[in-house]
């Protein structure tokens, strides 16, 4: 049985994403785009036009094109979409990197993607100077989005943004269409190690207008917080992607932070705030929330993992806004379902509907039947397009009818209404970030004292999913809880920290020596 949206098909244009933003901003060139909200820096739709048609400008100077990539490293700030529609107007691909990455991590993503400049702050100098000094990296400038701090002894040109901006060359003649590569955010999918998500411009306006469709409160006039990351593809579909084609105004956060997240709500005045459930959480119970005046919020969206929906109702009525879920994945642009604007009384522990342009499947896992629950496959227009240099990736996740298969388990009510029931991938969600399992093994087998090590995501007290170790300690090995949490700590982005350790003797496995995560989960709910 597929499942098709309730909305109407709509058509998704063929044009780059740039253009289909900005071809006539013309109209709007002075209301405000972009505010930076820590210093309250305004960039209206004029300005960020102009410095995205400079930007593209400055990468046809260097010789960057179609086919070529560029890494963004930094965390929310005005000029990120600046440089990221520049890039993507320029022709390039724009892969976004993690602002909590280590070195290693970052030279990972820089090295896979095979990024030729990087752009990041100068507060990231540190961490970007050392990754792309590391072996097969071939980034060959360092763009500053804040300063120039280019010094004698560094081996790269470091040079400011605000100095390319003023270039006065001719933007490059580049034809970008749907099928162009626009965006690589990184994702570890259902399986492995973190893949680049091939995502084209017209993946990246067919989301835009699906979720427009929903989003029937959005509009020129509207404020949206955007506290979520803009290198993952929550923040850079629905707040910031979405912020410009709605003309709405865009008031960034580089990182949460309860009370300036409350002071930027309540002197900005916003009406729409995007949120992961932690987020909620505090927004719901901490006493903090009482000491702003934060009524002016009209809706909070809750996406990126499972919302308890007592709390987001206890959210609602505190806020006395409404509280909308959506559903989404990276290789799905992101999303799929959502609860749209116009229907409060949807059942907020549901994802919502499927998108218009949406089809779904839900398929047992193990027989491979059609029923009422199962593996929840997507089909549209915002798939991705594949994994990038991983046909076989590509091959196990997306199958020959164009169905995504989520590796998310689901059911639907007769009215098409969704509901995320379990999960049957690796990945590991902590605070709404992406923890891949495969990662963290292959970390712990480097240390001498580890035979062997299987990590899965368990429950912590407040009912919020944590990465645990089970660890094989080495024979005769000195080897502690703590040792083990403080070497995986010491060597990666703090979100992907374990949280919980147990020794055991044996990982178990199956005959191909695949590890039998369901046995480790059976373990760890049997009664102690
Ligand atoms: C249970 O987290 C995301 C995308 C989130 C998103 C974006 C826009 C949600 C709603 C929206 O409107 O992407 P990834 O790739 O980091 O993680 C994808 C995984 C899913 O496969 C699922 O396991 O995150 C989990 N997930 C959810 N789980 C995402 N949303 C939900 C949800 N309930 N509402």
């Amino acid at each position: 049985m597929t499942v098709r949206s309730p909305y109407a098909d709509i058509d998704i244009p063929d044009v780059g994403l740039p253009e289909f933003l900005f071809s006539d901003v013309s109209d709007h060139a002075d209301s405000v785009a972009v505010i930076d909200g820590p210093s309250g820096r305004e960039m209206t739709f004029g300005e960020l036009a102009h410095g995205v048609d400079r930007f593209a400008a400055a990468l046809g100077e260097r010789g960057l094109g179609k086919g070529d990539v560029i890494a963004l490293f930094a965390p929310n700030n005005a000029y990120y979409p600046v440089v990221f529609h520049g890039g993507l107007a320029a022709g390039v691909a724009v892969s976004t990197i993690n602002a909590m990455y280590t070195p290693d991590e970052v030279a990972f993503q820089l090295r896979d993607s095979g990024s030729k400049v990087l752009v990041t702050i100068s507060a990231f100098l540190d961490r970007a100077r050392a990754a792309v000094a590391e072996e097969g990296v071939v980034v060959s400038e360092i763009i500053l989005i804040d300063a120039a701090r280019d010094e004698a002894s560094t081996p790269l040109p470091e040079n400011a943004l605000a100095d390319l901006l003023t270039t006065t060359a001719e933007r490059p003649s580049v034809t970008v269409t749907g099928d162009d590569v626009a965006a690589l955010p990184y994702s570890s999918g259902t399986t492995g190690r973190a893949k680049g998500v091939v995502l084209t411009h017209r993946n990246l306006i067919a989301n835009l207008l699906q979720v427009q469709t929903m989003g029937t409160h959005v509009s020129s006039g509207t404020k949206i917080l955007a506290v979520l990351p803009f290198f993952h593809i929550y923040g850079m579909t629905c707040m910031m992607n979405q912020g410009i084609h709605a003309r709405a105004a865009v008031v960034t956060m580089p990182k949460f932070e309860l009370a300036e997240f409350l002071r930027i709500i309540s002197e900005y005045r916003i009406d729409r705030v995007y949120v992961a459930p932690p987020i909620a959480v505090a927004l719901a119970k901490h006493p903090m929330v009482e000491e702003y005046d934060i009524d002016c919020v009209d809706i909070v969206f809750s996406g990126a993992a499972a919302l308890d929906a007592e709390l987001g109702h206890a959210m609602g009525k505190r806020l006395n806004c409404t509280v909308l879920q959506g559903y989404g994945m990276t290789e799905l642009s992101p999303v799929s379902h959502c609860m749209p604007d116009d229907r409060p009384d949807m059942d907020l522990s549901s994802i919502g509907v499927a998108l218009p342009n949406v089809e779904c499947k839900l398929v047992d896992p193990e027989t491979g039947e059609e029923g009422p629950r199962g593996e929840l496959w997507v089909k549209g227009p915002n798939v991705m397009r594949e994994y990038l240099n991983n046909a076989d990736a590509t091959s196990s996740t997306l199958d020959s009818d164009g169905f995504l298969h989520t590796g998310d388990v689901a059911t639907v009510t007769d009215e098409g209404v969704f509901y995320i029931v379990d999960r049957v991938k690796e990945l590991i969600k902590y605070k709404g970030y992406q923890v891949p399992p495969a990662e963290l093994e292959a970390l712990l087998l480097t240390n001498d004292s580890i035979a062997d090590a299987a990590v899965i995501g368990v429950k912590d007290a407040d009912g919020e999913e944590i990465p645990k170790a089970f660890v094989v300690k080495q024979q005769g090995a000195q080897l502690s809880e703590d040792d083990v949490m403080s070497f995986v700590a010491s060597r990666i982005a703090p979100h992907k920290k374990v949280r919980v350790v147990e020794f055991i003797d044996e990982i178990p496995k199956s005959g191909s020596g695949k590890i039998l995560r369901k046995d480790l989960r059976a373990r760890e709910n049997a009664p102690a």
